[in-house]
């Protein structure tokens, strides 16, 4: 008998889903930043052990909405957590113990799915101190850089997901086309390279994407939000685009195993992130 079934990553912005959800994959999937709210939409990785296969999704960080956008990625995180089979609710082991998700969501009502609480970033608590408690039943400790408590996480999530058959093909790690890879790369580098505001000003649309051709011909629009804001992003004689583009580049490379062509355009979208029909347009709202 198999068992499938879909494990929401959810919590507080910058506790380290995408980071584990790339960690249990084996595969850098779902965009990683210091820099908070990184995550715009849910990611998903598949990962298929023996009789089991998870259907893993990141989600955006729950966060109170300051603007149109924070609205549509709540939104998302909420309708991932509502429709998933097993939520495991991710909070930093250094800040132990966890409120409880409903608190945090917050939620109108207590999910119907097992919720399994997941301390993370286990590696920067010393073994020493009194966080390494035995952990309450449900409860296990991980680190996305060491690999610590991944095998953990995983039987505990087994045992909670439903039987019924596998849903893909036990090759697959992913389930969205590489364009949308391709767009959250290039806002990966944006965090990477850009300051301050200006990373959650920056969204990317793909013009084109040419998978038969060698290299890999990807067009893409960088999108800010304010003239001023185009010239930083272009940098001293196209200085900035050009690294951006460089560190995106390599960053689809990795994960397509091909050659690839990256042409990057920076355009103004007036106060995108405040404008549901530029949100609608980015993909960011249904
Ligand atoms: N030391 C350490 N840092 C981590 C770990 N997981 C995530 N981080 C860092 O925490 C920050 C936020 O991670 P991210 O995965 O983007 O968090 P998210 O906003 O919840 O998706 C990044 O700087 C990560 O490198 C971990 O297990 N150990
Ligand atoms: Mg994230």
């Amino acid at each position: 008998m198999t068992r499938c079934g879909t494990v929401v990553l959810a919590g507080r912005p910058n506790v380290g889903k995408s980071s584990l959800l790339n960690a249990l994959i084996g595969e850098h999937l779902a965009i990683v930043s210091p820099k908070p709210q990184s995550t715009r939409l849910p990611v998903v990785g598949l990962l298929t052990q023996d009789d089991a296969q998870f259907i893993f999704t990141d989600s955006p960080g729950l966060l109170e909405p300051e603007y149109q956008l924070h609205v549509a990625m709540r939104a998302a995180a909420l309708r991932a957590i509502a429709d998933a089979e097993v939520i495991a609710y991710l909070h930093p082991l250094s800040e132990f113990p966890a409120p409880p998700l409903a608190e945090v969501a917050p939620l109108e009502r207590a999910p119907r799915a097992l919720i399994v609480t997941v301390y993370t970033k286990a590696d920067l608590v010393a073994p020493s101190t009194d966080l390494y408690r035995p952990l309450p039943t449900s409860t296990v400790a991980v680190s996305a850089v060491t690999g610590q408590g991944l095998d953990g996480l995983l039987s505990t999530l087994r045992a909670a997901l439903p039987a019924g058959p596998f849903h893909y093909d036990p090759a697959e790690m992913a389930t969205q086309p590489m364009r949308f890879f391709a767009a959250e790369f290039i806002r990966e580098a944006a965090f990477e390279l850009l300051h301050e505001e200006l990373p959650y000003s920056v969204a990317v649309e793909i013009d084109e994407f040419r998978e038969g051709a060698e290299p890999v011909y990807i067009r893409a629009v960088v999108y800010v939000e304010r003239a001023s804001q185009k010239g930083i992003v272009i940098g001293e004689g196209g200085r900035t685009i050009k690294a951006l583009g460089q560190a995106a580049r390599a960053k689809v490379e990795a994960l397509l195993g091909a050659r690839v062509f990256l042409e990057l355009h920076v355009k103004v979208l007036p106060k995108w992130r405040r404008r549901d029909a530029s949100l609608k347009r980015l993909g960011y709202v249904p």
